[in-house]
């Protein structure tokens, strides 16, 4: 599916663990500040609570217009109806994904380099998640980063494919993420344990659009 534009400028990504609150909560905060996709990314938990949870974030998204994807299980995507799946490049394949997606949902793919990024382009991805940009301690198996330099890389050689850039985002490297050439930019530790998330993804908004109008 075709993302509407503006809709991936920043992306929310859920973590319970780097929270001060419960997830949906974070969820109902991150809509507040203007996200307009959220991805429910729970490692570690029984299904029973990933269903559930993910289930009333669905709920809460359907009802604010807001995308709803679900991290890694294409059951769970299926059943709760989301908006779209993302998976990793670990995960379920995307030829499978997006089979049991069907046509009309988004499955994203992450990449860790630009050959991963436009070989899942070419496949039909609806966009990238390209990263880690900058380094960061919330991905566990993630001890190197690939830097802006590669999105500007996969922009080069397939302009049409969403990038959206992640790990070691900051607001106060978001721009240089933009001016690379990122379509958007998903933070996690930077906004799911600031006191203020609502403020805070504002805030990334308001410096993306601005990279935006400069680029
Ligand atoms: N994929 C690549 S880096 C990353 C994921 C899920 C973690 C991003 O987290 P943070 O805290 O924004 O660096
Ligand atoms: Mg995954």
């Amino acid at each position: 599916m075709k993302i509407p534009e503006g809709t991936l400028d920043f992306y929310f990504i859920t973590n319970r663990r780097l929270s001060k609150k419960p997830v949906i909560e974070t969820v109902i905060d991150a809509i507040k500040g203007g996200a307009k996709i959220v991805q429910y990314r729970e490692k570690d938990l029984p299904l029973p609570e990933i269903i559930q949870q993910a289930h009333s974030i669905a709920e809460l998204c359907r009802k604010e217009g807001v995308l709803f994807i679900v991290n890694d299980h294409v059951d769970v995507a299926v059943s709760v109806d989301a908006d779209g799946l993302h998976v990793g490049q670990g995960d379920t394949p995307y030829p499978i994904a997006r089979d049991a997606m069907g046509e009309g949902k988004i499955v994203g793919v992450s990449a860790r380099n630009p050959g991963e990024a436009l070989r899942a382009a070419k496949i039909g991805a609806d966009y990238v998640g390209l990263g880690p940009i900058f380094p960061t301690e919330t991905k566990r198996d993630a001890g190197w980063a690939v830097g802006a330099n590669a999105i500007s890389e996969v922009k080069k050689r397939n302009a049409e494919i969403p990038v959206v850039a992640i790990g070691g985002i900051t607001l106060e490297n978001c721009t240089e993420a933009i001016m690379a050439g990122a379509d958007g930019v998903a933070a996690i530790s930077d906004v799911v344990g600031n006191e203020d998330i609502a403020g805070r993804v504002a805030e990334f908004k308001r410096r993306i659009a601005e990279a935006k109008a400069s680029r």
